[in-house]
């Protein structure tokens, strides 16, 4: 069977057992191919697990929309954070020279980066839209190092399944999966519209999704970790998001 009629064949079994008799089966379906997603034993965790295996079968090859630079939101809306305190203080007052990127786990070559490292080498950029769960959405130009690149540069070893990442914010942590880790558009970000990443909007580094919700675009990030499962961190359920209540997978 071709990739795509097999393809074709696993989402409309997806859709014909969530008819037909109900969701538990597709949550099956999604087992046999590896597409149950960390969250999934919670109480909304069989529709969670269709949602990501039917995003994940029909679209993990797609480009989240790009605008033109006439798009760009005049007034970007920098959600509020929590205070960032006294040594982050520091750290901005020095232009966050000593900032740094450790990169651990599964990796031949675990490194930690400096942000000057991070900054010379090879930027992407893309203007695409930013949206939070809360309903307010802006358009933004991002640039910075493919995560891909990154995860190269490390030697990412074969066996990795997830990316887990952190915030300087001691909480915020979040995971992806190598379909988004690996996607063109995922960016380790050090600017935006232009400019150095400015500090509301999670400067000097951002891990910025833009095929996933505002939540999974972690601001002031200082640690990723390769891994083959999610079960040793936190709760298990993939990041702090789904202890929250939030989905683990946040596709759009
Ligand atoms: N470290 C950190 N990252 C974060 C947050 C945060 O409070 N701290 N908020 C998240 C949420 S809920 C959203 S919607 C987006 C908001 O991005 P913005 O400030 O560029 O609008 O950042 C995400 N990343
Ligand atoms: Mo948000």
């Amino acid at each position: 069977m071709s990739q795509i009629s097999r393809r074709k064949w696993i989402t409309t079994g997806l859709a014909v057992a969530a008819g037909a008799s109900g969701i538990a089966v597709a949550a099956a379906v999604a087992r046999r191919y590896g597409l149950v997603p960390p969250d999934s034993g919670g109480a909304y965790g069989p529709g969670e697990t269709l949602t990501y295996a039917a995003q994940r079968l029909l679209t993990r090859h797609s480009m989240a929309r790009e605008f033109s630079r006439s798009e760009i939101s005049e007034k970007p809306f920098a959600n509020e954070v929590d205070p960032l305190g006294d040594e982050f203080g520091r750290l901005q007052a020095a232009n966050f020279v000593d900032w740094k990127l450790t990169v651990d786990g599964m990796a031949a070559k675990p490194t930690t980066f400096s942000l000057a490292e991070i900054k010379s080498y090879p930027t992407n950029s893309h203007i695409t839209m930013i949206g939070c769960e809360e309903g307010w959405t802006y358009i933004g130009e991002w640039e910075g190092v493919r995560l891909s690149y990154i995860l190269e540069r490390v030697g990412a070893l074969p066996q990795v399944r997830y990316v887990v990442y952190r915030s300087y914010q001691k909480g915020w942590w979040e995971s992806i999966d190598m379909a988004d880790a690996l996607h063109p558009q995922t960016l380790v970000a050090h600017r935006m519209n232009g400019a150095e990443m400015p500090v509301p909007f999670g400067g000097p580094l951002r891990l910025r999704i833009p095929r996933q919700l505002g939540y999974k675009s972690i601001k002031y990030l200082t640690h990723i970790t390769l891994t083959d499962s999610l079960k040793g961190f936190g709760k298990g359920l993939g990041s702090s998001a789904p202890e929250a209540g939030y989905a683990w997978y946040a596709g759009i």
